[in-house]
């Protein structure tokens, strides 16, 4: 082996050794992220345009509008279901029972589909929409909470910061999302529980918070925050473990609806003007 030759080849790790110190050390003496105003979540009010009886006996975990149906996933082993729900009355015109074993979590049409998820069991439902018939049965990882869909993929949470989201047909993994609130500490936005999306952005449910979060569900981004803690004082819930949960958006008439587990109440409403 020529002798140049043996030296030269620890000339590509050297190389290698130097610029990564030299990133370090750019690093190390790099202003902090900066974070625009434009980045920072803004805050809407809300008005009630109308209210609607809701039966205080379902746990809420999953709300969806379709078609002029209200369908609705409730929760707690032995109480757990899927029912389709007359919007106007309150009244429970179909009701699909889950083993005891089971705790129903978040629900989402999918075209002629109900698909459903469950807490801790990692075993979800395919129904037939118009007949609640089960269809099938998937299997997935980790918890599930609560569910919705974009145009392409299934989107879960799990109570963690992150979105999943998942092939309507393999129910597999594609991609990941983690939610952060921008700020001078970007936080993690942890307990994702009930989902909707809305015309591009993810609405969520925050386990025991009365603000329902508005997510770009391309970078995981709190856009910001609709304000329901005047809705939550007002819902006649029974004690303070009766959460807000459950957003339905009828795509039809444009219209946004929030319940909470166990709440008396449904409410149609408006969301204003947002805020700095
Ligand atoms: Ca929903």
């Amino acid at each position: 082996m020529p002798v140049g030759r043996g030296r030269l080849r620890f000339l590509p790790l050297l190389v290698c050794a130097c610029s990564l110190g030299l990133i370090c050390m750019a690093l190390a003496f790099a202003p902090p992220s900066t974070v625009t105003p434009r980045d920072l979540p803004v805050t809407s009010s809300f008005e009630i345009v109308a209210e609607f009886p809701h039966d205080p006996d379902a746990y809420c975990q999953g709300l969806v509008f379709d078609g002029g149906n209200l369908f609705e996933g409730t929760g707690l082993n032995g109480k757990s279901s899927l029912r389709r729900v007359d919007l106007k009355t309150g009244k429970v015109l179909k009701i699909v029972p889950l083993e005891k074993r089971l705790f129903g979590e978040g629900i989402t049409v999918w075209k002629d589909q109900i698909i459903q998820v469950t807490w801790k069991t990692g075993e979800g439902f395919v129904y037939d929409k118009e007949s609640l018939r089960l269809i099938k049965k998937f299997r997935y990882s980790g918890q599930g909470w609560g569910l919705t869909h974009d145009d392409k993929h299934l989107i879960l949470s799990d109570g963690s910061a992150t979105l999943r989201f998942l092939d309507p047909e393999t129910f597999k993994v594609v991609k990941r999302v983690d939610v952060r609130c921008a700020g001078r500490m970007p936080a993690a936005v942890n307990q994702l529980n009930e989902l909707e999306y809305v015309n591009g952005e993810v609405l969520a449910n925050i386990w025991y918070e009365d603000v329902i979060a508005r997510i770009d569900p391309a970078s995981g981004r709190v856009l910001g925050w609709i304000d329901l803690k005047p809705l939550v004082e007002a819902s006649g819930r029974k004690d303070e473990h009766c959460v807000l949960n459950g957003i339905a958006w009828d795509a039809t008439d444009e219209r946004l609806f929030v319940t909470g587990k166990n709440w008396p109440r449904l409410y149609e409403i408006r969301v204003k003007q947002a805020r700095n």
